[in-house]
């Protein structure tokens, strides 16, 4: 049967483009009847420096961005990693199965770690095996992330394999990334040639999903552009990378195609397009961000779904890594 799992790091505020390439797209798996699983990956976040305390908020109000986005705590599972110490545990396997070459290749790493890498967490390193646990901890068979995450569902699919094939047993299932939608990959306001991201120093480069109305319409005004009105078709984006991006976003906001967008707006400059473009994301996301501030107004609801949540998850993962340590010949006497 059908499982999905997902995951989406507290490391701070998130974005628009967390928005469109996952928790969206959550909730409508959700709304297929699919079984779904969703982690706020706290132990990922701590690959770099999370403050404590800020790490305790963002938990929380990641939680808070799920439910409001649609995700329902009473048919999705929805926990923070740390409190099923599988992943954990099943990380530790996988270390032992990949390979340094493999971990050498993941552009992630090398995006993240800088020109220093000598001073990069061994956390950070090793950050795709603790993936590949988390998805493969629920034999989950489909992955919907954005873009950048396709490399890293290829790494879990090889994990899996080498391990049935290590150990003769054909107990893992190599996971389908799910890439869909007009918004796979939101890029920058600033900068159309970089993913928009919740780590960028600067804020104006992204729509926080707890921006107001004024700070959206702003951050979309000044968004940087070419001065060339929109095209005809879509063909006419190819090289326009800015353009491109805030026509997939209004795509991916409005459950419109891109080719759609541009014949509503064809031969319109971006004085008209950028307005129209924010109104539309004030109406999608103030519902969202209102009902992310009720839900962090007591968060002891929020740490009961998220107890809650692990239970289940717990119940799931438990009887799988007892199972990976049983074939790799691990004494299970307890
Ligand atoms: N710009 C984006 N466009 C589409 N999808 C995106 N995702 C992230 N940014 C974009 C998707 O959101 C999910 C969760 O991502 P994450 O928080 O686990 O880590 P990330 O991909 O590293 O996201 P950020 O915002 O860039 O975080 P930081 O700055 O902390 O590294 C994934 O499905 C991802 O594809």
């Amino acid at each position: 049967t059908p499982r999905i799992f997902s995951g989406i790091q507290p490391s701070g505020n998130l974005t628009l483009g967390n928005y469109l390439g996952a928790l969206k797209r959550f909730a409508q798996k959700q709304d297929e009847g699919i079984e779904t699983i969703y982690c706020l990956v706290d132990m990922h976040a701590i690959t770099v420096w999370q403050d404590p305390e800020a790490l305790r908020r963002q938990t929380r109000e990641a939680a808070a961005a799920f439910i409001a986005s649609g995700v329902d705590p009473k048919r999705s599972i929805l926990f923070n990693q740390s409190q099923v110490g599988a992943h954990a545990e099943l990380a530790w396997l996988f270390n032992c199965t990949a390979r340094l070459g493999w971990m050498n290749r993941m552009t992630q790493f090398k995006d993240k770690a800088g020109k220093n890498a000598e001073k990069a967490s061994l956390g950070l390193y090793a950050y795709p095996a603790l993936m590949a646990a988390d998805i493969l901890l629920y034999h989950a068979t489909m992955v919907p992330v954005g873009e950048d995450q396709k490399q890293h569902v290829e790494l879990t699919r090889d994990i899996a394999n080498k391990f049935n094939h290590d150990f003769g047993v054909d107990f893992f299932p190599e996971p389908e990334p799910l890439i869909e939608g007009a918004a796979t990959r939101v890029m920058s306001l600033r900068d159309g040639s970089k993913k928009m991201s919740k780590s960028d120093p600067s804020d104006a480069s992204r729509i926080n999903l707890t921006d107001d109305a004024d700070t959206i319409a702003k951050k979309f005004r000044k968004a940087r552009t070419d001065a060339e009105p929109l095209p005809e078709t879509v063909e006419g984006l190819s090289e326009r990378p800015e353009a491109r991006n805030l026509v997939n976003i209004y795509a991916a906001l409005a459950d419109m195609t891109a080719a759609q967008v541009v014949a509503e707006f064809a031969g319109k400059g971006f004085g008209d397009f950028k307005p129209a473009l924010a109104d539309l994301a004030v109406e999608k996301l103030a519902p969202i961000s209102t009902e992310m501030k009720r839900l962090m107004d007591d968060v002891t609801e929020i740490d009961r779904i998220l107890g809650h949540g692990a239970e289940q998850a717990d119940a799931i993962a438990r009887p799988i890594v007892e199972k990976t340590y049983d074939i790799m010949g691990m004494v299970r006497s307890r």
